[in-house]
């Protein structure tokens, strides 16, 4: 899947020929990544979702292309990320948690990511949120030196990234979702409005935000550690966060598998419950209070693609910017007896333009679904 999406990715690039012979606009394509963290295939209403509202992700489905069959191949954060930094599955990069990589991404593989592929194109380029996966050394130095705007925290950024991470304690928004959108407009808005943001930047990162330029075309790839739990923690608990976080739904709206936590159907010598990674082993209310704050951080991301296709088109940028959704893994709810990411590798992927014929959606959705 890793390696398709990044096709899916790069293959917009010799779409802008056409697209710039066709219509007005001067620029080439934009192009948004948005990767959620931990968040299911069926997550979302237009995947079969019956109790979370993601009506803002349901329409990007259905007025793009929804990939019913789309699959990771390394099912948790690490190794996912690298791989799509990469644009190669993991038995090839060896980029895993016991590799011999080291976990990092040499340098001649992060010259040929989609990232460094836009920025040669001439586009302005945007590393947004979560990072997983050193790239060459500790300092992640060819990421910061290439990429225009680096605003990242490494690991998990928790539900409030700034109480963890000095990056991030210039924003306003402290919550993670709506801070990291508030750094996206940062990033993307012309004019002044944002000049706190750069003047209030950490001087450890400071050199590392340029604020894009207006006749470029931009490549975003905005990272949520959300819907992940280690970023569940704490949901709600400022007066300033969306009053969603604390009041959307309740846990008797969400079902447990029958009989957990006493039906892991695996063999021991597969797996154990006590195998498990210790906040993926749920008991069965701590698997109820896990589903209800993983669906209020799903809406929370299913607010943000709302609020960012607004703000495109406060811009005059909606008709020009593809929009690419996709999940580093999916995540077990107690199927089989089990939490966390073991065997969970289908996930929520959608590509959206609104400059793309809609016959030429349907003949790359129908080329592309069986291979992915
Ligand atoms: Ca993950």
């Amino acid at each position: 899947m890793h390696k398709s999406l990044s096709l899916i990715l790069l293959s917009l690039l010799p779409l802008t020929g056409h697209i710039c012979a066709q219509a007005s606009k001067p620029s080439q394509p934009n192009v948004i990544f948005i990767l959620a963290d931990d968040q299911r295939f069926d997550s979302l209403g237009v995947t079969g979702n019956t109790v979370t509202d993601t009506a803002n992700l349901d329409r990007l489905a259905g007025e793009g292309v929804l990939f019913r069959n789309a699959f990771v191949t390394s099912p948790i954060c690490g190794p996912s990320r690298a791989n799509l930094f990469t644009s190669q599955w993991e038995r090839r990069n060896r980029i895993g948690f016991s590799s011999v990589s080291g976990n990092k991404i040499p340098q001649e593989l992060f010259e040929n990511s989609f990232l460094m592929q836009f920025k040669q194109a001439g586009y302005s380029t945007a590393f947004i949120g979560k990072h997983h996966t050193k790239i060459v050394d500790r300092g992640n130095t060819p990421l910061r030196e290439n990429v225009d705007f680096c605003y990242f925290g490494e690991g998990h950024l928790g539900f409030y990234p700034g109480d963890h991470d000095k990056t991030f304690r210039n924003l306003k928004n402290k919550s993670q979702i709506e801070g990291l959108f508030e750094a996206f407009q940062a990033y993307i808005k012309p004019g002044s409005e944002y000049d706190y943001f750069y003047e209030n930047a950490d001087a450890s990162v400071k050199d590392s935000l340029q604020q894009r330029e207006a006749d470029k075309p931009f490549c975003a790839w905005i990272n949520f550690n959300l819907p992940h739990q280690a970023s569940l923690g704490g949901m709600g608990s400022r007066p300033e966060d969306p009053d969603f976080y604390r009041s959307l739904y309740r846990q008797n709206q969400f079902e447990v598998p029958a009989g957990y936590p006493n039906n892991l159907t695996l063999p021991e010598n597969v797996i154990t419950r006590e195998e498990q990674p210790g906040y993926y082993k749920f008991s069965e209310q701590s698997l109820r209070t896990s589903l209800l704050l993983t669906a209020r951080g799903v809406y929370g991301i299913d607010q943000f693609v709302g609020d960012l296709r607004n703000l495109l088109a406060e811009l005059d940028l909606a008709e020009n910017t593809i929009i690419v959704f996709f999940s580093d893994n999916g995540l077990m709810y107690g199927e089989h007896g089990l939490g966390g990411r073991p065997c969970s590798t289908r996930n929520p992927c959608m590509c959206h333009s609104l400059f793309i014929h809609p016959s030429w959606m349907k003949v790359s959705a129908a080329v592309n679904v069986p291979s992915l």
